[in-house]
């Protein structure tokens, strides 16, 4: 259900899992005492209060229970807070800058992107601020969020276990657009990530090298949407929400499409047609909100039944069921 990227995560976990055990335990304790005094010691059965001055023992037990309780609380989540805290020499030094409302990261050689790409096993360490207002550097995957400050550094360290891409977030409201400051964190091979550093391949093989390793695409490879994998679909339209450089396939689920045709606005129902069409003649709609760009003729590699199985794996996949 929720992602767990590094062991940091789990041990976060369990220090939450321990704090909501005590808390749901005492909650029991709580409300059975409450219920059975409220029985005991009603009107009916006792009509005359008694009073009570006091009594050390139970006083002591409930000073001393409590505070030993939170303190178990406070020095297990301090065990836990040192991991990511503490750096390791061999750490990877990031730079992570925020402003309203875009976040850019800046590497060890110079590079710098908007989109954080990592090496999975290896420490890394945020060095966190930020240019403007106050923002928080939030990746829910790895459990960690540290505000970014204006001329102030923070620092966080992580250690990615998983290939994969995560969400990044802003969790400090920080004007209009705060809810948009989203981005991705893209967690590769610590190969990868170095013919990245040394320019042999760009951002977009990263992004496809985590695709196809990871969940979300996994099952596709050998499932009935491989075709738009073999025929290099996926690599300008994505079969999740995601905006690429052409819409995404889920946005055929909408059942109607606003396109221009010849430089006038238009919206049309998707049918099998459209879908026909827009393969055959990339060039003839163009989605509203994206380029005309020179698309490589799809029916290059397509041969007519092919075609046709394309038209009905999506129509029947995305425009009918809408799910
Ligand atoms: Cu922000």
């Amino acid at each position: 259900m929720f992602q767990i990227a590094s062991d940091y995560a789990k041990n976060v976990d369990n220090v939450m899992l321990y704090i909501i055990g005590i808390s749901v335990l005492l909650l029991f304790i709580i409300t059975f005492a409450m219920i059975y005094f409220v029985i005991r010691y009603n009107r009916k059965r006792n009509p005359v209060a008694s009073q009570i001055e006091g009594n050390k023992t139970i006083e002591i037990i409930w000073i001393i229970v409590p505070v030993a309780l939170v303190l178990t609380m406070f020095f297990y989540s301090y065990d836990v807070f040192k991991q990511a805290r503490a750096v390791p020499p061999n750490a990877l030094n990031i730079n992570v800058e925020a402003k309203m409302w875009a976040w850019k990261f800046t590497y060890p050689n110079g590079k710098v992107t908007d989109t954080l790409f990592i090496p999975v096993g290896k420490p890394i360490k945020f060095n966190i601020t930020s240019v403007d207002v106050n923002h928080s550097f939030y990746i829910p995957a790895f459990r960690i969020k540290e505000d970014a400050v204006p001329g102030r550094q923070n620092y966080m360290v992580v250690e990615p276990k998983e290939i994969g891409s995560f969400d990044i977030a802003c969790a400090e409201y920080c004007g209009l657009n705060h809810s948009l400051m989203y981005t991705k964190v893209y967690v590769v091979p610590q190969q990868e990530f170095s013919q990245w550093m040394n320019g042999e391949v760009d951002e977009g093989y990263l992004r496809k090298y985590v695709a196809m390793h990871t969940g979300g695409y996994k099952d596709y490879l050998t499932g009935s949407y491989a075709i738009l994998f073999a025929k290099g679909c996926v690599q300008c339209h994505s079969i999740d929400e995601r905006k690429s450089i052409g819409p995404s396939f889920t946005e055929l689920r909408k059942g109607k499409s606003n396109v221009i045709v010849n430089g006038k606005d238009t919206t049309i129902t998707i049918d099998k047609e459209y879908i026909r069409q827009s393969i055959i003649n990339p060039d003839l709609h163009i989605v509203r909100g994206y380029e005309k760009i020179k698309m490589t003729n799809p029916m290059n590699n397509l041969k007519k039944e092919e075609l046709e199985y394309l038209v009905d794996l999506l129509y029947n996949n995305f425009v009918k069921s809408k799910q």
